[in-house]
């Protein structure tokens, strides 16, 4: 997909095994590799993918909040969704940031999502239906993701690692907003109460998919985890998500749409039934309840922002102008 930008680096470094016996000696003794350090062309294909999936991820997850902004039920609501979903574009920008020092371009990447070639969190093809929404995906998806991202702060390439430690400290304000949320709904009257469960209920399962394929189906984990990218497997983080959620939220009297669920005292986890991969896999693939709501939300973005882009240029090409000698 980055082909011009990634195939054009440092030809054939793969067959020298002395620089690649060295980058994961480094990686092993647990530096960073940094941008203009010789690196593996598969170890930047993978960072590219990632993290400007990633980087997507957050600005179409702006869509399912932004929804919200004008029907925040108070000033104090309003404020706080506008400042998350702010933040959310903020954290693209680091994130685009990271994969153009890998040598990707900002154009390419977008023209990657907008063509449908990139993905982009599978859980942001869900819609907002309700206020309720706002608070669960403050805790559930927020949450999930830090549990994600804070494995992603100790990764071994060091702009992406970086930009994680500021995006957590930012997620884990969304996180307590969406809690406080969720609490207040579930102890409020019957109808907050009963609009808190409907929205939990509809976002669990989509929730844990986040998290990626079980390990067994996983075909990027094995070279993430060798190369320390991912310090941990798609199934552990979702089983931490879980242990950690399952109690809190029941403990606020919320039932979660698993019959199967159960505590197993010998592991000491929570259990869920199965999950449903063929929903992941058709979501994935575009075909979601509002896959193609949220693409062309982004593509009206992209087409009206084309002033912008063309002002930027044309400005950039006026200073240049000015900065020749005459
Ligand atoms: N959605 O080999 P696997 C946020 C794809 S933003 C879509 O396990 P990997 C927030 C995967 O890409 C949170 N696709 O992949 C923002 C692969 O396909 P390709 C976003 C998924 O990379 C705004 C295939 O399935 N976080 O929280 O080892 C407001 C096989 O999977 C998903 C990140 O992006 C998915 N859920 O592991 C509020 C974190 N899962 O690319 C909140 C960075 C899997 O080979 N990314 N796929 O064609 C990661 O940590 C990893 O890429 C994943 C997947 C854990 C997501």
């Amino acid at each position: 997909m980055y082909g011009a930008s990634v195939d054009d680096f440092d030809l054939d470094q793969e067959e020298n095994p002395e620089q690649l016996a060295n980058f994961e000696a480094r990686i092993a003794r647990g530096e960073k590799i940094e941008p203009g350090d010789w690196m593996p062309s598969e170890y930047r294909r993978q960072l590219i993918r990632m993290i400007s999936q990633h980087a997507h991820s957050e600005v179409v997850g702006m869509l399912p909040e932004g929804a919200w902004i004008t029907k925040a039920p108070t000033l104090r609501r309003k404020l706080i969704l506008i400042a998350k979903v702010q933040d959310e574009a903020g954290h693209g920008q680091y994130l685009y940031h990271a994969a153009e020092t890998l040598g990707a371009t900002r154009e390419e990447m977008l023209d990657a999502l907008l063509e449908g070639k990139a993905k982009y969190s599978s859980i942001f093809n869900y819609p907002t239906l309700t206020w309720a929404d706002i608070g669960t995906i403050g805790w559930l998806v927020d949450g999930a993701a830090i549990m994600n991202q804070t494995m992603l702060a100790r990764c071994s390439y060091g702009p992406y690692s970086r930009a994680m430690v500021r995006i957590c400290m930012e997620e884990n304000f969304h996180k307590k907003q969406g809690q406080e949320m969720v609490i207040l709904l579930s102890q409020g009257t019957p109808d907050q109460k009963a609009m808190i469960q409907d929205a939990i209920t509809r976002w669990w399962w989509p929730t844990l998919m986040m998290f990626g394929p079980h390990d067994s189906d996983s075909p990027n984990t094995p070279i993430l985890q060798k190369w320390g990218i991912k310090t941990r497997s798609n199934d552990e983080l979702r089983q931490d998500f879980i242990n950690q959620l399952v109690p809190d939220l029941q403990a606020l009297g919320i039932t979660l749409p698993d019959p199967d669920l159960h505590y197993d005292d010998e592991s000491e986890n929570w259990i869920t039934g199965p999950i449903d991969w063929d929903e992941f896999w058709r979501v994935i693939k575009g075909d979601g309840p509002v896959n193609k709501e949220r693409m062309a939300a982004r593509r009206k973005a992209h087409d009206d922002g084309l002033w912008v882009r063309e002002a930027l240029q044309a400005y950039a090409e006026k200073q240049a102008a000015e900065a020749m000698p005459a």
